[in-house]
């Protein structure tokens, strides 16, 4: 028997097929049902007690080598080590169809990119958050509107009850709550509200917010980081107008306009004849939202900002359907492919 494997080894050792018959032709002649490897295994049960645990090993090994060899022939022959007639090696490749950027990834990185330029940071938070980060630490009063099932996903309704946010403005909490001030940070994510889906709500969309607490920090520099912002992103010749507004976590409040780039203020159907299209909500983070994190309001004061970034890509590619962001169609998405 020990001559027998001896041998085996050696043929095992010398094999080079070069087709897939011959492999499988070898394959069948050593391991196969009457195999020789499988013949030897059989003999195995007449060997000698005493012998049995060397030519146990020998027997294994002898398998796993056949084994081995049989895979790496097959894997040179499909990397071409062994090359049959009908292969040719100088057909060129197949086509490997390249995916595009999806438009709300291009729009985020596009401003998180300006404002990290500006000096800011990027933060990101969890989705699923408590009634704390989402509202009370916002300044949200307990009856506000925003908080009822009709706007916001419930999970479970405990005293500090587990929801879907419905804003990223509690990544700005957490991040009061835990960094050394100043702070300067922007937060891309997604927000869910519950609102029947249609073509100009969605319940399911993506933010960017923005916060800046330091010493002295004033309406004119929010007015200023907007302006700046606004050119980067729409162009030099951009120009904003603020409106009052109002947000339970700012006062004052303003809701932001820039010039329509498409009719430059003359009028168009897209900024329908006003010349201004309205583009994100800002204002001086409320006193009552910095002392809730524990920031001395006589001492420190912020600006924040919010903007939807489909909202941004709209205006940007003059889509008329929120519903095309999120249904994958690929006949949408293509049209991205340039703008990578
Ligand atoms: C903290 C304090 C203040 C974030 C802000 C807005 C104004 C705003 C909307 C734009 C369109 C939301 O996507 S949208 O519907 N947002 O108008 N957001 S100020 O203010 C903050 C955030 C965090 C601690």
């Amino acid at each position: 028997m020990k001559e027998k494997i001896e041998a085996l080894l050696a043929e095992i050792d010398s094999l080079a097929c070069k087709s897939e018959n011959e492999i499988e032709e070898a394959r069948v002649r050593l391991l196969g049902k009457k195999g020789e490897i499988t013949k030897l295994f059989e003999e195995f049960r007449t060997v000698a007690p005493e012998l049995k645990k060397e030519f146990g090993q020998k027997l294994n090994a002898l398998k796993n080598a056949a084994a081995a060899k049989i895979e790496s022939m097959k894997d040179s022959l499909e990397e071409g080590g062994a090359v049959s007639a009908s292969f040719d090696l100088t057909k060129p490749g197949d086509d490997f169809p390249l995916g595009s950027r999806h438009p709300v990834s291009i729009v985020r990185e596009e401003i998180v990119e300006i404002f990290r330029k500006f000096g800011y940071d990027v933060a990101e938070g969890p989705e699923i958050e408590d009634d704390w980060h989402v509202f009370e630490a916002l300044n949200f009063p307990p009856e506000h509107p925003a908080r009822d099932m009709q706007d916001t996903f419930f999970i479970s309704s405990s005293a500090n009850s587990i929801l879907l946010r419905t804003h990223t403005s509690s990544v700005q909490v957490r991040a009061m709550e835990k960094m050394p001030l100043p702070i300067r940070i922007v937060c891309p994510g997604r927000v869910f509200r519950n609102e029947a889906i249609s073509a100009r709500a969605h319940c399911i969309f993506h933010q960017v917010e923005g916060l800046y607490i330091d010493e002295n920090v004033t309406f004119a520099d929010l007015k200023q980081a907007i302006l700046l912002f606004v050119r980067e992103m729409f162009g030099a010749d951009a120009s904003i107008r603020l409106r009052p507004s109002y947000f339970p976590f700012t006062e004052p409040s303003a809701e932001v306009d820039v010039s329509c780039n498409i009719c430059h203020g003359k009028g168009c159907n897209i900024c329908k004849g006003t010349g201004w299209l309205e583009i994100m909500g800002c204002g001086m983070v409320d006193p009552n939202v910095l002392e809730a994190s524990g920031i001395d309001s006589r001492k420190y004061s912020g600006f924040a900002f919010g903007m939807g970034i489909e909202r941004i890509a709209m205006l940007k590619w003059q889509v008329k359907d929120l519903r095309n962001y999120f249904e994958n169609d690929l006949r949408f998405l293509k049209e991205f492919e340039t703008s990578i």
